[in-house]
Order: structure tokens, then sequence, then C-alpha cells
């Protein structure tokens, strides 16, 4: 009689604890991972599954329907799955959380605990992601994914632990095309416009390998600026080129596939190292296990923007030969190899 009536309380009173302690609120969800310190586990029970509650905001640049955005939705779909409720990821699309370099800023303090980036962004903070922005390292989308998927392509994810954050997972992002509200018929045709980059070192480089001139600004920024003439062009892949409506203001576009920039799903280390050692697996197994979901949604959404795109009547230029533009940028990738000599053997070892 005793025993039942101590352990009654005890374990309600803990129940109780735990939920208020990690709070389900979501108007709080940035700080709920911080009043709930990982290793803190509730008592078992079928009602209550082990380990502490989280609701976690996850900071998404592009609109609900685009494929980067359904793999954070299937990655967030998978940690509720998994966690039995427990751990829960609210995806905010549409840059509701603010443009990548701010959202990273946040991630770095933990305000906002995930984000899925394009690697460009990330060069602006880890030196090693500024790679990925040189232009004619990858020869088509396996050769990319095969170094994504190697053992170096991982020890990438993991360096970005020097910059306050955790690399889960990469994502497809296909390549990256120049287009301008001005003609471009030919790489001669880039000489001294202004080019909006993603705002990272090697991008200013490649617009002056190329003879035009770097203008760094966040993605969001972009329309408006193609619009009052601010810049002359700006480059991206066909689902951005479409759903940013870019292709309304830059009807010229040149299929020179200068980069492939993987998108990366991260987590910000300090909300990582709060997390007890099984979350953190249920939250990269999940992360990972995302992926082909995603790269599913990518290549049906990079076929129908394209035929979008073509349908709209933008004036499309097919490049027959991409050795001028590889020889245009060849002497920066020599001078980056001392930088980045070790990515850059690691990717060319992944050709084979
Ligand atoms: C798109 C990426 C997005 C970047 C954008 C950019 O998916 O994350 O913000 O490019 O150009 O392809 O900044």
């Amino acid at each position: 009689m005793k025993k039942l009536w101590k352990g009654i309380p005890i374990l309600s009173l803990a129940v109780v604890l735990v939920l208020t302690a990690c709070g389900s609120n979501k108007s709080n969800s940035a700080n709920s991972s911080n009043s709930a310190p990982a290793g803190s586990s509730a008592p078992a029970s079928s009602a209550v599954p082990e380990g502490p509650k989280y609701n976690f905001r996850l900071a998404e640049t592009h609109p609900a329907d685009y494929p980067t955005t359904k793999g954070d939705q299937k990655f967030a779909e998978l940690v509720k799955e998994r966690s039995n409720g427990r751990i829960t990821i609210d995806v905010f699309p549409g840059s509701q959380l603010g443009e990548e370099k701010a959202v990273i800023e946040q991630v770095q303090l933990g305000a906002i605990e995930f984000t899925r980036v394009s690697a460009g962004a990330l060069g602006g903070f880890n030196k090693e992601y500024e790679a990925f922005s040189l232009p004619y390292i990858f020869d088509n989308e396996d050769h990319q994914w095969k170094f994504l998927n190697s053992e170096d392509g991982t020890k990438l994810l993991d360096s970005l632990e020097s910059s306050r954050m955790k690399g889960l997972a990469y994502y497809s992002s296909g390549s990256r095309n120049f287009y301008s509200s001005k003609p471009l018929n030919s790489i001669k045709d880039l000489k001294g416009l202004k080019i909006r980059v993603q705002q990272n070192k090697v991008n200013i480089d490649l617009m002056n390998a190329l003879g035009a001139n770097a203008t760094p600004m966040p993605y969001g920024e972009v329309f408006g600026a193609l619009q009052t003439g601010i810049i002359d062009a700006a480059e991206n892949n066909f689902p951005s080129y479409l759903t940013s409506n870019h292709y309304q203001k830059a009807k010229n576009l040149i299929l020179d596939q200068h980069q492939r920039v993987p998108e990366v799903l991260l987590i910000s280390k300090l909300a990582w190292d709060k997390l007890n050692p099984e979350d953190q697996q249920l939250i990269k197994q999940a992360a990972l296990d995302s992926v082909a979901t995603q790269r599913e949604e990518w290549s049906k959404f990079e076929k129908d923007a394209e035929a979008k795109v073509r349908e709209s009547g933008v004036n499309i230029v097919e490049v027959s030969d991409l050795k001028p533009w590889q020889d245009a940028v060849k002497p920066m990738i020599e001078r980056y190899r001392a930088e980045f000599g070790a990515i850059l053997d690691a990717i060319d070892k992944a050709r084979n």
C-alpha cells in the first residue's frame, strides 16, 4: 500500500516537471532546448516516451513546395515519428526567420536550432565551404554525390563544428547558370556586367576571372535589385530562377553550369551538445534518411522548373563547348589549390 501510494506522486511529479521544463509552447520554441538539459530523462511510461521533450525551429529560405523544404519536412516528420512525438521540429519556409546569413548567425548563437542553407552561404562562415563555389570542380551530379557521400564529404560536414554548427546531411541543388536582363550569348557578354553572387570570397574572384563585377547580396534582395537595375545579372539553378521570379526580370539565360553548390541541413552546435547521444543519433539518422526524399523531389522539380521557364519565353542559350569557360577560370582554380588542395584532390578522387 505504502509503496503504491509513494510511487504514484513521484512518477506524476516527474512527468509534470519534464513537461513544464520543456515547454511545448510553440511560440517559445527557440528557448525550449535551453530549458531542457539533455540527459534529463522522463520515467519510462507508455504515455510519456523516454527523454526530454523538445520543440525546435528549422529555418528555410525557399517556399513550402520547394524540394529543399520537402526534405526539411520529411526530416521533421521522421524525427517526430521516431521519438514518438517527443521531439518536434517546426519548419519555417520562405525566409520567415531571415536571410541565410542572418539565420546562420542565429544558429551559431543557438537561437535557431536547425537550418537548411546553401554551402555558398556557409562559405562566409567556414573557409572550407568556399571550395564548393569553385567553378567546374564537379563533372556532373553523379560525381558530386560520390564526393558528398565519401568519407571526405562527411568530414566536411563535421568540420562545421569549428564554426559552432554541426552538418547533418547534404541535399541536391543541381547546377548554377548565369541570367541577365542584357543579352547573354557567350562568355564575352559577361564582361562588365554587375552580377549578384552568394556572399563569399571565391565568388568575387570568379566574377573577376570572367571580367564581371561581383555584387554579393542576400538572395531575397536579388529580385528588387534586378528590377531597379542595381545589378544586371545573377546566377542560380532552374528551381530558384523560377520560384524567386528572377526569370521575369532577367530573361536571358545561358546554360554554362559554372557551379554545383550543395545544400546543407545543419543543427546549431549549442543545441546539439545539449542532446543526449540517443537523440543525437536519432536526429542524425533522420537527416540522412530524408535525403532520398529531397533528391527525388529535386529531380522532379528541376525538370518542371526548366519546362516552365522555357514556356515563359525566356531566351535560353545552350553552351555546347564549356572549354572557353573552363579555361577562363583555370588560373583562379590553380591559385586556390594552395588553400583547398586536400578538398580538390578528394573531389578528383571521387571521379573514379
Ligand atoms: C539557391 C539555394 C539557396 C540560396 C540561393 C542563393 O537553394 O539556399 O540562398 O541559391 O543564391 O540555389 O543565395
